[in-house]
């Protein structure tokens, strides 16, 4: 037996406190991962010398919620095998002992232990995160409102910081620590220059103090221009020596106020935004000032390849084109963050080829989890999947980090639809650990969050998790099946518009663009005839993609234009298989509905309600769907609809009449789809 020094029983309130488990399923405004209950009755032994803020917390957690045998909390020795930030665990009927190198360590070991009671007990489990930035991006504005934010206003409230704090702060940092998330970029990447201002840098600097113990370090998405905007300095050309001057001084007033700052987020020459190309200068000249300027401090700067000005006939290509030179030329604390697809965060992207194409310079991945382009909150979109088959793709090892935008507002379920605390959480899983499984991970979820695993039937949970684990699926079949893209409507990016033409505005924020059908087919030829978008893949990747007979079925009209007659794997023609594909999606979202109302018994029934109204909206948009793009296609196929489908369409000339007045920063409501469908 060791020697305790120090015995804490722990007897505390949980934060919010409502009874038993079970009943917060349901319960508003909770995080679904994370434990409510209290029992008061965790009892927590200490090794002598560890002590800090983070440490009371997870004491806090396992006094408040740990119903097992006492736990032990030990600093892993010098010799452990243990990582940075991770932990180890066993556990035998009269104690648990849990080891990490770091404070941090020990409070994600007990996270881990509060979600997974049994952790430990079959021999120590050992685990440590992959990547040592973990991070969601709030596109949050300083008026409160989100970009492509759909679970209400920005859970920021800076009017009232620094003196007003809102208990969710401390609620979401909870909630990002015991999945693993450890830093946050609060503000859009369309930054507004007066996230910078003194005043505003006070108010970062009360949420900063919030997240610290919970080993969440803040970072800002920043303005280029901000020198200018800011101070009235003449230019931003990162090579002007009063600029630099003006960076580094900024530089050392945030970690006067915020020592452990991140970092900068930045957004430059991409969608209107200043960078170093307006003064003549390259992304590398722009990153690698900034990064001069944080370095002294340990600050990072995350530079986005989020680019297309147009340059080449393919926007596919731009962000290649223009970072690919450059590789080499960044300094060391400058990581290049690239979104997964080559576009833009559609349902089903092939990777992006930046990724693997810039060996000396540090990369990392932006996933997108709130949902623009796949429902907004009325759909059901369990993302885990789309994120793994990136990684599929992408070596995890090849990256140097993970950031997700974030799909949280102030609603009182923080993330809109019902469900999609499960992005959330499965984001958080897959940044920790990217060789998780979709499946597992949304078994995690749905037995920690949905219903009792143990009190449903296994054909009733079977099917709840065959419906998470299809979810994106189905998006991609009933919105844009075989590799089409963007056929949104323009700006909200909700319902479809394939016909979408808007005077003035660039040829590649619109879906002919993408679609180019054409009497003779439909498709984007990015082969080496079309604009050899394929050859900026590794080989044998890029001859895989380059054939129609090779590219994968998933991908083809992403990589080809292909004849409408042309023979898919099936046998089906293209017009066939895209009907099928349409119709199946549909259909799949008819099959949740039965699985909904088979778990009815099983699920609370406020939330059961609330996922029932969500899925009729899903089902009406998925129809929608399906006849928009149909009879929009078939005007260029000159080949029928099957019966079953047609019998029940909307006339196309209907559906071009839909036009949803909301901006970007909203859903639509069921009434008000229902009033104009
Ligand atoms: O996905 C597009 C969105 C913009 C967004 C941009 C970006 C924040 O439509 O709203 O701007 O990408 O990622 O910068």
């Amino acid at each position: 037996m060791r020697h305790f020094k120090f015995l804490y029983i722990i007897f505390l309130l949980a934060f919010i406190s409502c009874g038993s488990a079970d009943t917060c399923k349901d319960a508003k405004g909770t995080i679904s991962w994370l434990p409510y209950a209290s029992t008061d009755k965790g009892q927590v032994c200490v090794d002598e010398g560890i002590s800090s803020p983070t440490i009371d917390i997870a004491c806090r957690e396992l006094g408040g919620h740990w119903e097992g045998a006492p736990v032990n909390i030990h600093r892993a020795t010098d010799g452990s095998t243990i990582g940075k930030n991770g932990f180890a665990i066993s556990q035998s009927d009269s104690q648990v002992d849990i080891y990490a190198p770091d404070d941090l360590g020990i409070l994600y070991g007990v996270y881990a232990l509060l979600r997974n009671p049994e952790l430990g007990r079959n021999g120590r489990v050992e685990d440590s995160p992959s990547y040592d930035l973990r991070l969601l991006n709030h596109w949050d504005n300083l008026d409160g409102t989100i970009e492509r934010g759909y679970a209400g206003k920005s859970l920021w409230k800076w009017e009232g910081l620094p003196d007003s704090v809102s208990p969710r702060y401390e609620e979401y940092a909870r909630a990002n620590a015991a999945i693993g998330i450890n830093g946050t970029v609060l503000n859009n990447v369309n930054a507004s220059p007066k996230i910078l201002s003194e005043e505003y840098l006070k108010k970062v600097a009360a949420l900063a103090d919030i997240f610290r113990p919970y080993g969440i370090k803040v970072y800002l998405s920043v303005n280029f221009a901000s020198p200018m905007v800011l101070d009235s300095l003449p230019t931003a050309d990162p090579l002007n020596p009063e600029v630099v001057k003006w960076w580094t001084d900024k530089a050392d007033e945030i970690y006067s106020l915020i020592p452990d700052f991140g970092g900068f987020l930045v957004k430059a020459n991409s969608e209107g935004q200043p960078g170093p190309m307006d003064f003549g200068r390259t992304h590398a000249d722009g990153a690698n000032m900034l990064a001069g300027a944080l370095k002294p401090h340990d600050g990072v700067v995350m530079w986005r390849a989020f680019v297309y000005s147009p340059a080449d006939a393919d926007r596919a290509k731009q962000a290649y084109l223009e970072f690919q030179p450059l590789d080499g030329k960044f300094a060391d604390n400058v990581i290049i963050q690239i979104k997964n697809g080559p576009v833009d965060f559609q349902p089903r992207e092939p990777y992006s080829p930046l990724f693997g194409a810039m060996t000396a310079t540090d990369g990392m991945a932006e996933f997108q989890i709130t949902q623009e382009y796949l429902g907004h909150s009325n759909h059901l979109a369990y993302l885990a999947p789309m994120w793994t088959e990136f990684f599929d793709y992408v070596q995890p090892s090849s990256i140097k980090a993970v950031a997700g935008v974030a799909n949280i507002g102030d609603d009182d379920n923080w993330t809109g639809h019902p469900l999609v605390q499960a992005n959330w959480y499965a984001f958080g899983r897959l940044a920790w650990n990217p060789q998780l499984t979709s499946t597992q991970i949304a078994d995690e979820w749905l037995s920690m969050a949905l219903v009792d695993k143990a009190q449903t039937p296994e054909d009733v949970y079977e099917s709840l998790l065959d419906m998470f684990d299809t979810s994106r699926e189905a998006v991609v079949d009933y919105m844009m099946p075989l590799g089409l893209h963007h056929l949104f409507a323009f700006g909200h990016h909700y319902g479809p518009e394939p016909w979408c033409d808007v005077e003035g505005a660039r040829p590649d924020w619109l879906p002919k663009y993408y679609h180019r059908a054409d009497s003779t087919g439909l498709g984007f030829d990015r082969s080496p005839s079309g604009s050899n978008a394929v050859g900026q893949y590794p080989e044998p990747l890029r001859s895989q993609l380059a054939s129609v007979e090779t590219c994968p079925e998933e991908f083809l009209l992403w990589f080809h234009h292909v004849p409408w007659t042309h023979r898919m794997k099936s046998g089906n023609t293209l017009w066939e298989e895209l009907c099928i594909a349409y119709q199946r999606g549909v259909e799949k979202v008819e099959e949740y509905r039965q699985t909904w109302e088979k778990a009815k018994p099983y699920i609370a029934p406020e939330l059961y309600t609330d996922v029932e109204t969500c899925l009729a909206t899903q089902l009406k948009d998925a129809k929608w769907w399906r006849d928009a793009c149909l009879q929009y296609f078939a005007q260029y196929s000159k080949m029928p609809i099957p019966a079953e489908i047609a019998s029940e369409m909307r006339p196309l000339e209907e559906l071009m009449k839909i036009h949803l007045p909301i901006t970007n920063y909203e859903s639509p409501t069921p009434a008000l789809l229902d009033s104009l469908r």
